[in-house]
């Protein structure tokens, strides 16, 4: 197991921000004409378009040019390379597809870079809203310049949470309209934004004061996890371990409200609320 924080990080940190740059600028260019593009569907609800490929052409290029050895794991071109074994890329190219396709702005690149599982530098570019949100491990996260920390909110009833309504497995939808009756008498309010990433950056960012989702890969949260954890909050799995960079469910927060958080998701579910 290598240690947490590699020498190295920075060196990478640059390397992820020059690539998510690039696929921004390419992504920024093809929304002028979205109209013509084909949506190409994965499955019923979960589409794919030339720009996502495209991005992702650039993103590897530039990341195995630059950093010798590297694997990538990447949402369009290698989704079943595995996100925890060595030097790896773990990268969604257009986090927010949807959002891209109909024109709704939020959406963007993510990219981290983990080693042995232990994520190491992350970038998430903000491409529609605006802002490159960027940390190495042991280091802090900054948006461009500025350090990002989250939120001070200590109040459930004060608390704007985040969300992944699900999408493509309903067999998970009764769990998660259980828990979203459960929390919306209580807190500020409920955001379903449509890109997994830039929630978690809203986490770090302390827009919002915590972002759950019953299922996400690797791609969708990886970068978003480094982010998260150093703007100084907490993001486990639903049973409180820290999260993998494997897919699953994700809980994020600005870790006050984590104990809290976790406790109204579980409260009253009789199993472990999501297979391992
Ligand atoms: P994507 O745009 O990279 O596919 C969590 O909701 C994640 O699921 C999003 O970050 C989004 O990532 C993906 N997703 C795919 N299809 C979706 C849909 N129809 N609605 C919401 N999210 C979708
Ligand atoms: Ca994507």
């Amino acid at each position: 197991m290598a240690s947490p924080a590699h020498p190295k990080r920075q060196d990478w940190r640059d390397t992820a921000v020059a690539a998510a740059n690039a696929a921004a600028q390419f992504i920024t260019h093809e929304a002028m004409s979205r109209h013509t593009l084909t949506w190409e569907e994965k499955s019923a609800t979960d589409f794919v378009s030339r720009v996502d490929v495209g991005a992702e052409e650039r993103i590897r290029d530039m990341i195995t040019a630059r950093i010798p050895g590297i694997r990538m794991v990447g949402e369009e071109l290698s989704a079943d390379a595995h996100p925890e074994q060595g030097l790896v890329a773990i990268v969604d190219p257009l986090d927010g597809t949807t959002n891209f396709l109909h024109g709704f702005p939020n959406y963007g690149v993510s990219i981290c870079i983990a080693l042995d599982g232990v994520p190491q530098a992350a970038v998430v570019h903000d491409v529609a809203r605006g802002g490159v949100l960027h940390a190495t491990a042991g280091d802090g996260a900054f948006v461009n310049s500025s350090r990002l920390r989250v939120s001070t909110t200590t109040s459930p009833a004060r608390a704007l949470i985040g969300t992944g309504i699900p999408f493509k497995d309903v067999s998970q939808a009764d769990l998660y309209l259980r828990q979203l009756r459960r929390l919306m008498p209580i807190i500020s309010g409920v955001r379903r934004a449509g890109s997994a990433a830039l929630d978690l950056s809203d986490v770090a960012r302390g827009r919002f004061d915590g972002f759950w989702e019953l299922f996400l890969n690797p791609w969708d949260l990886a970068a978003g996890v480094l982010l998260v954890r150093e703007a100084g909050g907490r993001v486990t799995d639903l049973e409180g371990h820290e999260a993998p960079l494997t897919r699953g469910p994700i809980v994020a927060s600005n870790g006050i409200l984590h104990d809290w958080f976790l406790g109204m998701l579980n409260e009253g579910e009789v199993s472990a609320p999501y297979p391992p």
